[in-house]
């Protein structure tokens, strides 16, 4: 067990049982012309993130650790996607429009692939989800459980959407989840700060949160 400087207490890393769970790093989120941009956001400021998540990924591999990708997604019939879902708002594209990387959300579609920098390698797991939770509608507990492991390491966007969403799945399932605060990013800022505040309150009653620099060190 290594001892992470986290907040709100040191975390007690156990690396062989660990993953690196990267949420969402596709064009989608992280481009224009995606998503989230056809909800109204200014996608740019999501981008800054993206050195610091290759550092830790790099690391990652080096030790040879297990890495899950996943990627909000829906099939190209859209069965998968309840009606609430696509219809909710006034957005410039919904789920489904053709944009101009291809259909929204919609696997296998240019916006849909994850940003070439942290391109998914053979053997990581890649991981389509059709909500913003990561455990919901998905094999990603039992992929889990096979290979032991116990500890989640959190990377990716949004930071109140789909990273804390799953990062609460995490927890009710029994994880415990260390989320990276210079590896994840939020279109709203105070959204984020907010996030890494309640994930942390109460004791690490959702989990624990850590900068990159701290990890990494307890990598090396
Ligand atoms: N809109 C927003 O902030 N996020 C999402 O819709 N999905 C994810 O967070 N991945």
């Amino acid at each position: 067990m290594i001892a992470v400087d986290a907040q709100p207490f040191a975390f007690p890393f156990d690396p062989a049982r660990a993953a690196l769970v990267i949420i969402d790093m596709q064009r989608d989120f992280i481009e224009p012309g995606g998503f989230g941009e056809a909800l109204g956001n200014d996608v740019r400021r999501l981008e800054a993130i993206v050195p610091a998540c290759q550092r830790v990924l790099g690391a990652w591999r080096a030790r040879g650790g297990l890495v899950v990708h996943t990627r909000e997604s829906h099939a190209s019939d859209l069965s998968d996607c309840p009606p609430a879902k696509r219809l909710r708002g006034q957005p410039a594209l919904r789920i489904g429009d053709r944009g101009p990387m291809g259909r929204i959300l919609v696997r296998g579609e240019p916006g849909n692939a994850i940003i070439p920098e942290l391109a998914p390698r053979a053997g990581e797991v890649v991981l389509d989800k059709p909500g913003k939770g990561a455990f919901h509608a998905t094999s990603l507990d039992s992929r889990l459980r096979e290979r032991d492991i116990a500890q989640l390491v959190f990377m990716g966007v949004t930071t109140e959407v789909c990273v804390q969403t799953t990062m609460r799945e995490a927890n009710d399932r029994g994880y415990e989840g260390l989320l990276l605060e210079d590896c994840t990013e939020s279109y709203f800022p105070p959204f984020k700060a907010a996030t890494l505040e309640m994930v942390r309150a109460q004791g690490a009653i959702v989990g624990w949160t850590a900068t990159s620099g701290a990890l990494l060190e307890a990598l090396r």
